[in-house]
């Protein structure tokens, strides 16, 4: 299957700027000949519309009540994004879309998830199990896990709810900062979720294998959201919210091969690419790697 590389340029849903160059960081950071060198032929089809969050009409009323910022921009941006990604799937190529912050996983997962039972793996430090009642920060990339699950208010917000998923069939991995209400969603849910200790004391494999049966046991495949401050803030510098103890770069590489091996990958995002706090670009650099292991990189 073609790939087919879907930009969403938000910084709608983080809480600094930056990370609405994302796009440009990881097409700069050499996306195009990393998927070639691993074999996978790839089609740019440039960004959905975002526009920048100074230009947002102030009068405008927001969809939902609570505190979420920019949640009808965020709306906008991820019901454009959502139907792109169903249109790729229809035509039978793979959507690669590269955020923005974590929001956009919204128009992602729901795309993908159209006419479709799919699986979710998400890779995190982060739960991003808040609601805008919830939220100690009323940023929505702190909440696109459960927006798209129906979690708590979402449950009225059918653009944000993923027709195609359960949460049976959704794992978390690599949490590292959960905030307390969250905690207690996540634990109320039926979503599998593994923190980073549980990776120390199994090993990746181990653990990365589990997520994959619980997401692989849909029936139409799998989407997998890679949050770059996954990793260790030593690797991936450049993300709004780095958090200490990630994985590192070899764990990362490992868990997309694995990915990649189950042959279930049907679409797939880089979001959190903040080139502004990054060291030369390397987070982006890093995060088109990732995608060539993810899309079936071959060393030998
Ligand atoms: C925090 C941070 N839990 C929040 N979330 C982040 O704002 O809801 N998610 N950074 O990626
Ligand atoms: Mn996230
Ligand atoms: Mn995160
Ligand atoms: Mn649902």
């Amino acid at each position: 299957r073609p790939v087919r590389i879907i930009g969403a340029p938000t910084d709608y849903g983080a809480n600094r700027r930056g990370v609405d160059m994302g796009p440009s960081a990881i097409r700069y950071g050499g996306l195009a000949d990393q998927l070639a060198d691993a074999g996978v032929t790839a089609i740019d089809d440039g960004d959905v519309e975002a526009p920048p969050a100074e230009v947002r009409d102030p009068d405008a009323e927001a969809p939902a009540e609570g505190s979420a910022k920019f949640l009808r921009e965020t709306r906008d941006v991820v019901t454009s994004l959502s139907d792109r990604v169903a249109e790729t799937l229809a035509a039978e190529e793979r959507p690669l879309v590269l955020g923005g912050d974590h929001s956009v996983a919204i128009g992602s997962v729901t795309g993908s998830a159209r006419d479709a039972d799919i699986g979710l793996v998400w890779f995190d430090a982060h739960g991003d199990f808040n609601t805008p009642a919830t939220s100690p920060s009323g940023n929505v990339h702190g909440m696109p896990l459960a927006a798209v699950l129906g979690v708590g208010d979402f449950a009225d917000t059918p653009w944000a709810n993923a027709d195609g998923l359960r949460e049976e069939n959704v794992a978390v991995v690599g949490l590292r900062d959960v905030d307390d209400v969250e905690r207690d969603a996540i634990n109320d849910s039926d979503v599998t979720a593994f923190t980073m200790s549980d990776i120390d004391e199994r090993g990746i494999d181990a653990v990365v294998d589990d997520a994959l049966e619980v997401a692989c046991a849909a029936p139409d495949g799998i989407h997998v959201s890679l949050d770059l401050d996954w990793l260790d803030p030593r690797e991936a510098p450049g993300v709004g919210t780095p958090v200490r103890g990630g994985v590192t770069y070899r764990e990362a590489h490992f868990a997309l091969e694995s990915v990649a091996r189950t042959g279930e990958l049907r679409s797939l995002e880089l979001v959190e690419v903040n080139p502004i706090l990054d060291e030369h670009n390397e987070t982006a650099a890093l995060a088109t790697e990732l995608a060539a292991s993810g899309l079936g990189k071959r060393i030998l």
